[in-house]
């Protein structure tokens, strides 16, 4: 360990920030690749306390102990061991627009847009920008504070699809968050001992003290100068200004997204936005499938679903994230790199997700949730707390249930242990990764897209989610329901050119066997009826009766009697979707519809958008499915 940084422990081996004091013996002495970032971190930002994170429960409960002294978060005694955060209100989703990745040439990143247009997969800065950015924000930023140091593992410490990394901050919040959302601490560090790599993760709330300026919810946060940085070459991420989620809790989006994506583009693998379930059918048969949505479609509901179907059974490896490589036999086996759940609450009960609410019925922090005056949580979509129980809303004001406002905002989320879920699968941690027999694609699309279709073969699937399109969410900061392309879901956590990410996918056709290359569907829950408005299909639950088909499709031949070939993929035939016991019945053919004129338009929007969007950098074989589907929707 370096002279600098020994001095600095030596000086502040201790916890600070009015969390109590640790002796400077039980500072662990840091390998020197890890000593090297800490140094380099602790001359830039220059904190009072450096404080290495073990990952003890002690460690845990006296980090939020001092958080509940400094009001950032408070107890919930109707629930064990489970926290409230109410934020700055301008702090509260991930920045898309303050997102950014740092690469010397700007097409190394993303596509160059035809006539000058805006990029919307992924923000390039330049070096020199960067720097210049770098200096404005992070010299001095933690004066006053802690710096935590988090040494974390994606994946199950120690499986070969793992990887790692470590985490300044001097947010303690961040620190209990990443230890329900990774694998953290001393084992990891002596993982880093051995050598392994590791990504360098800077996180700054970005303010010193002594304050310039009140905090707003005794939340810190600089929501003027966020800056969410990343540098695929030297694998390193800056975050600046905001504590909130992906902006901060590094290994999720910015590491397992953004950076993953390009080391699996390096190493011939896949990291990406899916959750990973296991189905098992009444003989006892078990598949796993992987499905990517864009935020806020129902990923984490899909991914602990209870079946409506008689002897099925969904068992959940992760809702977020997969890390995804051919195994020696050329089967493609995944990882969930996370260790809890940050999910959406609002929407999140009983009815949706009942193997959610006993997750976070313990160990869970809640995050700008509505509060009940017996110290529980409340949000849209829960039943009316009984009479008596008041409510408070997230901005900390008395709120009444028909208010105009809402009580929970929309991007308000548990962070719970996924350990914790009643419906873990066996297998979750497994190092070796499960075996994917299927990749769902799916989004909001109001109109025109069926309930569920198959792709014609793996190239075509790659198109199926090159064309993917969602109604936005809450998640970041965009506003309404504008349709948006969302290819793969990724849209917002490419960490290269898309061009180069799809001739990515379709290399891996050459590392799969051919007879073992996942199936590839596309699903579509949120179809409406254009005279009601309302749903069509009755989703949750009841979306194990189009898993069925996929589970059946999965070890069939293409042509197979459950299955007609139309304009966009295979379709199920008539009755092949079980709809028996469905209360109030569905209307099977409006969901299977393929409209041709609806298909002519999506077809002609797509060629428009990867035309502006994709240009040069478009594989010949995404292009030619693309003219292969206006073939098909012109006949
Ligand atoms: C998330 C997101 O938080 O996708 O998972 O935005
Ligand atoms: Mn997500």
């Amino acid at each position: 360990m370096s002279c600098m940084l020994l001095g600095v422990l030596r000086r502040h081996g201790s916890v600070g920030a009015g969390v109590g004091l640790r002796s400077l013996a039980s500072v662990p002495s840091l390998p020197p690749s890890v000593a090297d970032f800490v140094k380099g971190a602790v001359d830039e930002c220059k904190p009072s306390n450096v404080h290495v994170v073990t990952g003890t429960a002690e460690e845990t409960a006296t980090i939020l102990a001092g958080l509940e002294r400094e009001g950032m978060v408070k107890r919930l005694p109707k629930y064990e061991n489970c926290w409230l955060a109410r934020t700055d209100p301008k702090d509260v989703a991930r920045v898309e627009s303050k997102t950014v990745i740092v690469t010397k040439n700007h097409r190394d990143t993303v596509p160059i847009p035809a006539g000058g247009a805006k990029s919307q997969l992924g923000s390039w800065m330049s070096e020199s920008d960067w720097q210049r950015a770098r200096e404005e924000r992070f010299p001095g930023c933690m004066t006053g504070r802690t710096m935590y140091v988090i040494p974390f593992s994606m994946g199950p410490v120690g499986s070969t699809l793992s990887k790692y990394g470590v985490q300044v901050t001097d947010s303690p919040y961040v620190v209990a968050s990443m230890g329900v959302m990774t694998r953290m601490g001393t084992p990891v560090l002596n993982k880093l001992a051995e050598g392994v790599e590791f990504v360098r993760c800077q996180h700054s709330l970005g303010r010193p003290l002594p304050l310039t300026a009140p905090l707003v919810n005794s939340w810190p946060c600089n929501p003027d100068k966020v800056l969410i940085s990343h540098l695929p070459d030297t694998r390193q991420i800056l975050s600046f200004g905001s504590g909130y989620g992906g902006n901060s809790l590094l290994g999720k989006k910015c590491f397992a997204l953004r950076i993953a994506s390009r080391i699996a583009k390096d190493e011939g693998w896949l990291a990406e936005h899916m959750l990973i379930l296991g189905i098992t059918n009444p003989a006892g048969v078990k598949r796993y499938v992987a499905a990517a949505f864009p935020s806020a479609c129902g990923k984490t509901n899909l991914a602990m679903m209870k079946p409506s179907l008689p002897g099925w059974k969904v068992e959940c490896v992760g809702d977020d994230i997969a890390w995804m490589k051919f195994d020696s036999h050329g089967k493609l086996r995944a990882i969930n790199p996370e260790n809890g759940f940050f999910g959406v609450a609002p929407g999140t009960s009983d009815k949706t997700n009942p193997y959610a609410m006993a997750t976070i019925a313990k160990n869970t922090v809640f995050t700008n949730v509505g509060e009940t005056s017996d110290g529980g949580v409340w949000w849209e979509g829960l039943d009316a707390p009984p009479a008596g129980v008041t409510l408070t809303d997230w901005h900390g004001k008395a709120w009444k249930p028909g208010t105009s406002t809402l009580c929970a905002h929309p991007n308000s989320r548990f962070c719970a242990p996924a350990g914790q879920c009643p419906i873990i699968d066996p297998l979750w941690e497994s190092e070796e990764g499960v075996p994917i027999d299927a990749i769902i694609f799916g989004g909001r699309r109001p109109e025109g897209v069926p309930l569920v279709y198959e792709s014609f073969n793996w190239q075509h699937g790659v198109f199926v989610g090159a064309a993917m399109r969602s109604e936005a969410t809450a998640a970041a900061e965009h506003k309404g329901k504008v349709l948006m392309n969302d290819p793969f879901a990724m849209r917002p956590f490419f960490g290269y050119n898309f061009g180069d990410y799809l001739a990515h996918w379709l290399s891996m056709q050459r590392r799969g066997a051919a007879t073992q290359l996942p199936r590839i569907f596309h699903v579509n829950w949120f179809r409406k009826d254009p005279s009601s408005g309302a749903f069509l299909w009755p989703g949750f639950g009841e979306n194990a009766r189009v898993l069925e088909w996929i589970f059946r499709r999965c070890g069939r031949q293409a042509e197979d009697e459950a299955a007609r070939r139309s304009a966009i993929g295979w379709l199920p035939v008539d009755g092949a979707i079980d709809t028996k016991g469905l209360s109030g019945g569905v209307d099977m053919g409006a969901l299977l519809d393929v409209p041709k004129t609806f298909w002519q338009q999506e077809a002609r929007e797509l060629r428009a958008y990867f035309s502006q969007q994709v240009g040069a950098d478009l594989p010949a074989q995404v292009e030619a499915e693309l003219r292969a589907l206006e073939d098909r929707v012109h006949n």
